[in-house]
């Protein structure tokens, strides 16, 4: 296993007692020690560790300002925190538990109990970290579109919705481009859905390309893409549509699409009130734009 522990104890010799007797399981790949809190979070900041053996009654910071210092930083919160009390101290006991710590040894100490209770709490600190891994991954996973690897629907219109709350409040330029490619149902009519695949991811790439990195680009339909563009006038957001426009009929293909040429249409949009107020009321005025983009001969922008 490659654990890490660090033993906090003003004692030496407890400090010794502790770490032979872990050191004889086999737990830990690594052993840091500190002789009261304050070189504690030192040495916890300089390296994380998996778990903590803490004192309560030690010069300048005592276990309980640790504990308290401890699980007030969102990244130290989860690490266990086993208190070591004298045999009599119940209430500290009590204490320590309602401060954090996730359990206590007696002292003078056990050195089986020390690595049974150790090794239940490395446990449960594994399974929250695999648990706090698959959140984060679920999360990922459904702000994602699975084909293009962009950014979905889903999370496009939470992220535009912030954008919007926020230019309602400060001012400021938020644009937005919609593109439709042209005549998809050909392509895949002539080459195939698969074929028709591929062409999708390469404009996502392109139009990913094209945008600033403070921009935001997702997928919002089957072949529709949306960019959102904070801080762009209507001019500039025209400007970087047109480039998109081009950089997309400048695309060229591997066999099977090596005789494809694309185009798509766009529209863009300033936020602006009252024209719009809401989400829903900008994406319909870049919508409307992408329609006059359609009826007006494709391959173009309009705003
Ligand atoms: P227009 O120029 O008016 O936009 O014509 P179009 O053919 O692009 O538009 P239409 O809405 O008629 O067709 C869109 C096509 O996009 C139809 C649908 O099968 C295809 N499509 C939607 N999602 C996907 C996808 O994930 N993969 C593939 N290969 N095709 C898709
Ligand atoms: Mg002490
Ligand atoms: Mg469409
Ligand atoms: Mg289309």
């Amino acid at each position: 296993m490659l654990n890490t522990v660090l033993v906090i104890d003003d004692s030496i010799a407890i400090r010794e007692r502790i770490i032979r007797s872990l050191e004889a399981f086999n737990l830990f790949e690594r052993y840091y020690e500190a002789e009261d809190g304050l070189e504690g979070f030192k040495k916890l900041l300089a390296s994380p560790v998996d778990i903590i053996l803490c004192d309560l009654e030690m010069p300048r910071m005592d276990g309980f300002k640790f504990l308290g210092m401890l699980k007030s930083r969102p990244d130290f919160q989860d690490v266990p925190v086993i208190i070591l009390t004298g045999m009599n101290d119940r209430d500290l006991k009590v204490k320590g538990l309602e401060q954090g710590a996730s359990d206590y040894i007696t002292k003078p100490f056990d050195p089986e109990e020390l690595v049974a209770r150790v090794k239940v709490h490395l446990k449960i600190k594994h399974l929250q970290d695999d648990l706090k891994r698959s959140n984060e991954l679920l999360l990922e996973l459904s702000n994602t579109d699975h084909l293009t690897g962009m950014y979905n629907r889903r999370y496009l219109m939470e992220s535009l919705d912030k954008e919007v709350q926020r230019t309602i409040r400060k001012g400021g330029n938020l644009s937005l481009i919609i593109l439709d490619i042209d005549h998809f149902k050909q392509v895949n009519d002539t080459y195939g859905h698969l074929q028709g695949d591929i062409v999708l991811q390469k404009v996502a790439v392109q139009l990913q390309k094209e945008l600033r990195s403070y921009d935001t680009a997702a997928r919002y339909g089957g072949e529709e893409f949306l960019a959102v563009l904070p801080d762009a006038s209507l001019e500039e957001a025209i400007f970087v549509a047109e480039r998109i426009r081009i950089a997309i009929q400048s695309l060229t293909f591997r066999e099977p699409l090596s005789a494809l040429s694309i185009t798509a249409s766009l529209g863009v949009a300033t936020f602006a009130v009252p024209c719009c107020s809401t989400v829903d009321d900008f994406i319909k005025l870049a919508d409307d734009a992408l329609y006059r983009a359609k009826t007006s001969g494709r391959n173009r922008v309009e705003c």
